[in-house]
């Protein structure tokens, strides 16, 4: 192989009769190869999809030795071919092999041979050579595209802030500590009080990053590393906030749809989730829902898991569930002025699950600062925070969308860590 061999491969993706005739070199992973005794049939696949090579003489023993999934660098002629799936073969003439894989492997990546979920995240990186799960993170890297364009197109400003942090974002619980030097200091849990800052000089930010919750639950949508992507905006109110999150779900599947079904084609078609609307039902209005489906939740309560599956069967798809009782929200959400008790609060629901968080924000520091003591915390651990509401701090409104949960719904996934590389949770620290 010579230094830009690689470079003047074609793709198998590119290739149709047009081609038929020409001499083109290929790369990528031998997926099959069916032995016939006097020619035999390699499927090999890489970035784009797979070609098939028919493989005739002296060329068939060498393929005889190299084991499926390694590496080879294929030349030959493009020709009319019999197969359904392909429009054209290639008549190899030429091989070379560029890296040999085990055999035999700890995973089939082709699926043929089912692994569990542990076995496959212990093998990730070959994980991937399965085209399903291949799909799903190039859909997770669409999805954040697609979402950065929306938000930059609404003029949000994208942010980074630190996520080595010394107090609480969201409260005392579910905080990851460490040594810092001679100090302590935690895993950022959300960019909550760096976001709500940032609105006092940027009017509207957003991030996207990895947060980190020692969520002491092992379920199938918690994991103690997540991503979220959170928006903070001045002088927008709660409501104004689920319009744009409601446009930013609907515009983003319908895109990824529309302009990434090679992709999208990959996952369960039974389910549909695009929808034109996203009704908002109050939480009130859930616990009468609830009520009448036998399950009996007093107003204050939070919402169970068992009380939000039967929710779940009333709206199996997109649903707001707005005015959440103060005392179950953080001390960050403003409550409306005429009914204490209910807080300008909301989650994003699909059926279940929760997607997003978000409300309008308290920006009067006197009562932040009675806030935090009513939630049990100490607002000197927070005095950096509370000055800046001596700035000019604008009214602001704000939400968090976990994004790994909402790659869930867009690839039909029922565990949050089939749409996650590397997942990490009570028990998993590696790969
Ligand atoms: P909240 O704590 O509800 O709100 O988090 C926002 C969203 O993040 C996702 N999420 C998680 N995903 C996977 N594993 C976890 N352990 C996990 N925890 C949360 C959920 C959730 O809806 N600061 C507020 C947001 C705001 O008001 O702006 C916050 O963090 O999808």
């Amino acid at each position: 192989m010579n230094d830009n061999d690689t470079m003047k491969r074609t793709f198998a993706s590119s290739i149709d009769k047009t081609n038929i005739g020409q001499n083109l070199t290929f790369i990528g992973w031998i997926e099959d190869f069916r032995d016939m005794g006097k020619i035999g049939f390699i499927s090999v696949r890489d970035m784009t999809g797979n070609f098939q090579g028919v493989v005739t003489g002296e060329l068939l023993s060498n393929f005889r030795e190299i084991p499926r999934q390694s590496v080879i660098m294929v030349n030959g002629i493009i020709q009319e071919t019999r197969a359904e799936s392909f429009q054209v073969e290639v008549k190899v003439e030429k091989v070379e092999l560029l890296s040999k894989a085990a055999n035999p492997l700890p995973i089939d990546p082709t699926g043929r041979v089912i692994s569990s979920l542990d076995k496959r995240l212990d093998s990730r990186a070959l994980d991937l050579r399965n085209l399903r799960i291949s799909n799903i993170f190039k859909t997770r890297s669409n999805a954040l595209y697609l979402i950065r364009k929306y938000l930059f197109s609404k003029m949000f400003v994208e942010v980074n802030t630190p996520k080595i942090i010394g107090s609480a974002t969201e409260g005392g619980a579910d905080l990851f500590g460490f040594e810092y030097f001679a100090k302590k200091a935690f895993l950022a849990q959300s960019p909550q009080l760096y976001k709500e800052q940032l609105t006092l000089g940027l009017e509207r930010v957003f991030e996207i990053s990895s947060y980190f919750r020692a969520e002491p639950s092992h379920t199938v949508r918690h994991l103690s590393e997540f991503v979220s992507v959170d928006l903070e905006a001045a002088f927008l109110e709660y409501g104004d906030v689920m319009d744009i999150i409601e446009d930013l779900v609907i515009s983003t599947i319908k895109d990824l749809y529309a302009n990434y079904n090679n992709q999208m084609k990959h996952f369960d078609d039974s389910q549909d989730i695009l929808v034109d609307k996203i009704p908002r039902i109050t939480y009130e209005k859930c616990l009468e829902d609830l009520k009448s489906l036998g399950e009996k939740i007093e107003f204050g309560e939070d919402l169970s898991d068992p009380a939000l599956r039967k929710l779940g069967e009333t709206y199996p798809k997109f649903y707001f569930i707005v005015d959440w009782p103060t005392k179950l929200k953080p001390f960050y959400i403003l409550e409306h002025e005429k009914k204490s008790e209910l807080s300008k609060s909301f989650d994003l629901q699909y059926g279940y699950l929760e997607i997003v968080s978000g409300g309008t924000r308290e920006h009067d520091s006197a009562r932040l600062k009675n806030k935090l003591q009513e939630k049990g915390l100490n607002p000197n651990s927070f005095s950096n925070h509370l000055q800046t509401f001596e700035w000019g701090m604008p009214p602001h409104s704000g939400c968090g969308l976990g994004f790994d949960r909402f790659m869930m719904i867009l690839t039909k996934s029922t565990n949050i860590r089939e749409v996650v590389l590397y997942p990490r949770d009570t028990e998993r620290l590696s790969p």
